[in-house]
Parts: C-alpha cells; structure tokens; sequence
C-alpha cells in the first residue's frame, strides 16, 4: 500500500472524510487530498488523533538503535519531556527550534544550561531555526556525529517543527524536490515519512505527540495563527501600581492586586488590554491562584511565559485543561 509523501497516510479513494484519501487521477503524485488543500489552497482540515495512533510508531523506534533527534518548539520549553524520551534507550539529541520568535539578545547557551537542569539523558543539545537556517550546519555535523546507522528518526510534540525542520533540510542538503506538509495544526503529520537524504542518510519524520494540556491543542485555526508568533516576539511590560486587570483577547485574564512588573512573551498578534475598573469579564474560565516568587515565569501551556519581577499570589483565567505553572526565568 503506498503512502502519501506529504503526511505518511496509507493512500485510499474509497472514503473523503477519512485520511489517506486520494482522487483516482491524482494517483501518480501520490499526495492526499489533505496535503494537496494544505498545500495549495492553506485550507486545513484537522483529523482528530489520539496518542494511542502513534504511540506504536515511538515504541519501534525505541526497539532499533538509530539516532533520535528530539525536537522542541523553544516557547513550549515547558513540556513533559519524559512522556516521549520515556520511550527510548538509544542516543537523543536535543534539538529547540523556532530560535527565530525569542529576542536575538538570550544567549542561546541559557535554553540549553536549561534543559540540562531538566535531567533529559540527551547527548547532545543545540539551538536551531528552519526559517532562519539558524544552526543547521551544526546540527548536519552533530547527525552525522551522533549517527548509529543510516537511519535518523525525528521525533517530538505536534507542532514543534520537525516537518518544516526536514525540509529545510532536504532544501539546503539535497537535490530532492519532494517535501513533506507542514501547517499550523495539530498532527500534520499522520505517520511515518521516509526521506532518503543520501545513501548513507535517511532521515524518518514522524507523527507528534499530541498534549492536551496545551492551549494550541483546544482552540480553531483562526485563533492558532494569532498564537504562534511569526517573527520575533517583542516582550510587553506591563508596571503595575495598583490593582490591575490585563485580558490578552478573550482568552486570559490576570488580576494582580500589588505593584510588579509583568512581561509577556506572546505572539504579538494576540491583543492585549489592561483595566484599572472592576470588570467581570472571563470569570467562567477556569481559575488558577498562582504564587510566584521574584524572576520567575508563568508559563501558560502553548500560549507562552509571563515574566514576573516581584513574588505575589495573582489570579488567572484560562481555559480548562489548560497547563499553569511557574519555573525559574528562562530569560
Ligand atoms: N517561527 C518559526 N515557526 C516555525 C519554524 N519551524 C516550523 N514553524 C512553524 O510551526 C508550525 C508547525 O510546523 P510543522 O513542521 O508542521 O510541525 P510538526 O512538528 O511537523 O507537526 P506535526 O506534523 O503535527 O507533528 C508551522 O506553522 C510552521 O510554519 C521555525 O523555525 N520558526
Ligand atoms: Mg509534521
């Protein structure tokens, strides 16, 4: 049975609704009708996955001794990393993209010190960017180092990069002209891809992780393309005095009752309002009372981080499901 060489689906004609589907006439490009709308018309259609589809493509990888090559979206820094290295036993390297939407002034060396507090046996962890081709000879360098055979799995969450990662890879080291789907939704990626880069390197991309504890995992593709920031993220400081209120969209609200400084990293798209009146906006979302201490973060699953100055206990509405939780500053 063959596969559908933007997102790994077995190719089928009998049933549109479900993936893999395939017009008889566009057989000889072998590309779904899902890939094909991605692809030419930015028409998404999200196919609703569970962990438990792809879970057996993580446990065979855990069976050979390839290389794994972990990729983590840098603003979801925050992820249980365990529920997906808990899976292999052979060498990970550790590999943050998206460097492009944090500022240029973090010392890259600061995520990484990060993650290697995080306990994560990788062997190795660098900074990359696909759209700025940030680090990628390094990383070929690093592959090709750590490789164990001809076979170099990626692996991560849903939306991390890996596709978009691939192939800018296969752009940059390679004469191939077919490329793999990538779009803001979750589980582009349907299953396992196969790109033979060279002989002696095929790179296999894989299906991510779905956390259901990220906001990007509970919301439409409307609000998916405000979330992830296309550039640079500029951080809003907020100085606040005096009971405050600030309301990012419909989607979050904070109340913070003393003086501090809030600074957030979000897409700048997303709009951001603050209120000194007593407003009851948003209070049927679920509530979070969070203690923070000086320089740490609120980290707000898929959304992204709070930088807060002074310790206080604040109040936070967000969607149900929704991760909260504080770490020590990543900036
Ligand atoms: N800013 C920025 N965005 C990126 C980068 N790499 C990928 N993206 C975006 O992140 C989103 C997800 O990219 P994909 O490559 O489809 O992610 P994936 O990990 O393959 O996702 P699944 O197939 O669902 O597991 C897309 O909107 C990409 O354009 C990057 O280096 N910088
Ligand atoms: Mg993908």
């Amino acid at each position: 049975m063959s596969k559908c060489i933007g997102c790994g689906a077995i190719l089928q004609t009998k049933n549109m609704e479900e993936e893999g589907y395939i017009k008889g006439d566009n057989d000889v490009k072998r590309l779904c009708e899902r890939c094909f709308r991605i692809r030419n018309y930015g028409d998404y259609k999200i196919i609703f996955k569970s962990n438990a589809d792809f879970e057996p493509i993580l446990k065979k990888i855990g069976t050979t001794n390839d290389l794994v090559v972990f990729v983590v979206d840098l603003m979801m820094m925050n992820k249980d990393f365990k529920s997906i290295i808990q899976y292999f036993n052979q060498n990970i390297l550790l590999v943050f993209t998206k460097r492009d939407v944090l500022p240029k002034s973090i010392n890259d060396q600061k995520f990484i010190d990060y993650a290697k507090n995080l306990g994560i046996p990788f062997v190795d962890c660098l900074v990359v960017s696909s759209y700025k081709n940030y680090g990628l000879d390094v990383l070929m360098d690093k592959i090709e180092y750590y490789k164990t055979s001809n076979q170099v799995y990626i692996v991560g969450y849903t939306n991390a990069g890996k596709s978009t990662l691939i192939n800018k890879i296969i752009y940059n080291y390679s004469d191939l002209k077919d490329t793999i789907t990538t779009s803001i939704l979750p589980s582009t990626t349907l299953n396992s891809v196969e790109i033979p880069l060279r002989e002696d390197l095929t790179f296999i991309d894989t299906p991510g992780l779905i956390d259901s504890n990220s906001f990007i995992n509970l919301v439409d593709a409307k609000l998916l393309k405000k979330i992830f920031p296309k550039k640079e993220i500029k951080p809003i400081t907020y100085q606040i005095k005096e009971k405050q209120t600030i309301f990012v969209e419909d989607i979050l609200r904070i109340d913070v009752n003393n003086r501090n400084n809030f600074t957030f990293y979000f897409s700048n798209s997303l709009s951001m309002k603050r209120t000194f009146k007593k407003k009851n906006k948003l209070l049927h979302l679920k509530e979070h009372i969070i203690r923070v201490r000086p320089q740490e973060d609120i980290v707000i699953s898929g959304l992204g981080f709070i930088r807060v100055s002074n310790s206080d206990v604040i109040k936070l509405y967000i969607r149900d499901l929704v991760d909260v939780y504080t770490r020590k500053s990543l900036i």
